[in-house]
């Protein structure tokens, strides 16, 4: 396929299959009534984008019944609220600057600027979520980011000193669209800041379960810089970050508007020596991946030879890769805890294997748990830790390989 940045002949290296939508948990009744698609990765070596080969109509994705809520993590709340006061205090942000954010969910990231008094608004296209950032006395549209909603906002708010986002670049394929609607909307000295899981750790921890329909894109700074530059714009700093396994925060300038930090250099850096701009270091990972299936599959499968009881932690858009890749079904997994209330009492996307309340998980007496939200680990694993030890039970993990882990 042609690479969605460059139009180049792109490289394919990984291919899944047939695959459902990330976060369609469904009900009884809406069983038999799938959509799938053909889920593969590809590289193209001009940019070094990595990046679907297809991916869903945005509509069938992002709607009113969005099922992941960001403030589900107190460990992600607190991130998001470094995060705003970094962008505050590095660019001397007041109550009459204006700050946009590009996918605010249910304002996790946003409420900080709010709460700091500064000018606001969210741009948000899933309804539900969008009314819990509004809840919490949030401004936010209910539309898709691109050029076009760029040119309105300018118009009617004026110029924006930061354009922040999170978790959300990686999930818009009109890529340029949105490049084009940032240098519209933002102020000569203001700062482009987004985040996102990071290719050089998905590569590094076999972490292939970040690739579901809604993430089309595996950014690098490589790729990232390559983007930027066909708008006018450089990263002028990159910052790694633990979120979701490994993540980088790009901050991107009009060029020669801000000095480029060294980190950029040094990441470029360690981008070629790990290989991030070859094609050759793609071509393993499809082995890597099945390697993970064997031994997840086969621990699954022993354990129940051995009449253990095995439920699941997080109903992730992760999990729906593991499962319909590894064919994991119902059998092998009772059911999957999660504390979001949209997605209980329905079932997992093409595996259908249920999800429960929270509240059923301690009381339903697992011997092993297998970690979907790994990206938590932390949190979770710290939560859990005594009712853990008290039945004597076990975590099982599979990034970055399949392990039992004692609590
Ligand atoms: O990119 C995306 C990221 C930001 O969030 C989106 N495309 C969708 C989503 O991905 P995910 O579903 O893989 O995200 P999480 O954060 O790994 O999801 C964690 C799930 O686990 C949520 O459904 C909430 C649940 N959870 C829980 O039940 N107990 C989470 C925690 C921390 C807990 O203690
Ligand atoms: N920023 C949050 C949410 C990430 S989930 C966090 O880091 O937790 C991805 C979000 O992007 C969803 O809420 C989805 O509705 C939104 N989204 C998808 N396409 C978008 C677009 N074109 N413009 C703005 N938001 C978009
Ligand atoms: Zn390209």
């Amino acid at each position: 396929m042609e690479c969605l940045v460059c139009n180049g002949k792109t490289e394919k290296f990984i291919d899944f299959g047939m695959q459902p939508i990330a976060n369609a948990f469904m009900t009884k009744d809406q069983m038999g009534n799938e959509y799938f698609f053909k889920m593969a990765v590809a590289y193209c070596p001009y940019c070094h984008m990595v990046q679907l080969t297809d991916q869903p109509d945005r509509e069938k994705m992002f709607h009113e019944n969005y099922a992941f809520f960001s403030s589900t993590s107190q460990y992600m709340q607190k991130h998001f609220q470094d995060f705003a006061q970094s962008i505050i205090e590095q660019q001397g942000l007041k109550d009459d600057s204006f700050v946009l954010e590009i996918g605010c969910n249910d304002g996790i990231l946003l409420q900080n600027f709010h709460q700091a008094g500064i000018r606001h608004l969210g741009v948000e296209p899933s309804l539900n979520v969008a009314e819990a950032a509004r809840a919490k006395g949030l401004n936010v549209v209910n539309e898709f980011f691109d050029k076009e909603l760029a040119l309105r906002t300018s118009r009617e708010h004026g110029k924006a000193n930061a354009i922040v986002s999170a978790n959300v670049m990686c999930h818009i394929p009109y890529i340029h669209s949105v490049f084009e609607g940032v240098t519209t909307l933002l102020d000569e000295q203001g700062v482009f800041v987004y985040e996102d899981p990071y290719l050089g750790d998905i590569m590094s921890k076999t972490s292939f379960d970040q690739i579901y329909d809604e993430h089309v894109f595996y950014f690098s700074v490589h790729s990232v810089n390559y983007v930027a530059s066909m708008h006018g714009m450089e990263v002028v700093d990159v910052k790694p970050q633990v979120t979701h396994g490994g993540s980088m925060r790009y901050l991107i300038a009009f060029k020669n508007q801000k000095e480029v930090s060294v980190t950029v250099k040094e990441v470029l850096g360690r981008e070629e020596k790990q290989g991030l701009n070859h094609h050759e270091t793609f071509l393993d990972y499809g082995r890597k991946v099945d390697v993970i299936k064997n031994d997840l599959v086969k621990t699954l499968s022993d354990l129940k030879v051995e009449g253990k009881k095995v439920v699941a932690y997080g109903a992730t858009s992760k999990s729906t890769t593991v499962t319909n890749y590894f064919g994991i079904t119902p059998e092998m997994i009772e059911f999957i805890s999660d504390t979001t209330p949209t997605k209980h009492n329905k079932f997992s996307p093409g595996t259908h294997i249920p999800v429960r309340p929270y509240e059923e998980f301690h009381a339903s007496n697992p011997d092993v748990v297998l970690l979907f939200a790994w990206n938590h680990a932390r949190e979770i694993m710290e939560k859990e830790r005594e009712y853990m030890l008290a039945g004597n039970r076990q975590w099982l993990v599979y990034i970055p390989e399949v392990k039992l882990v004692e609590p």
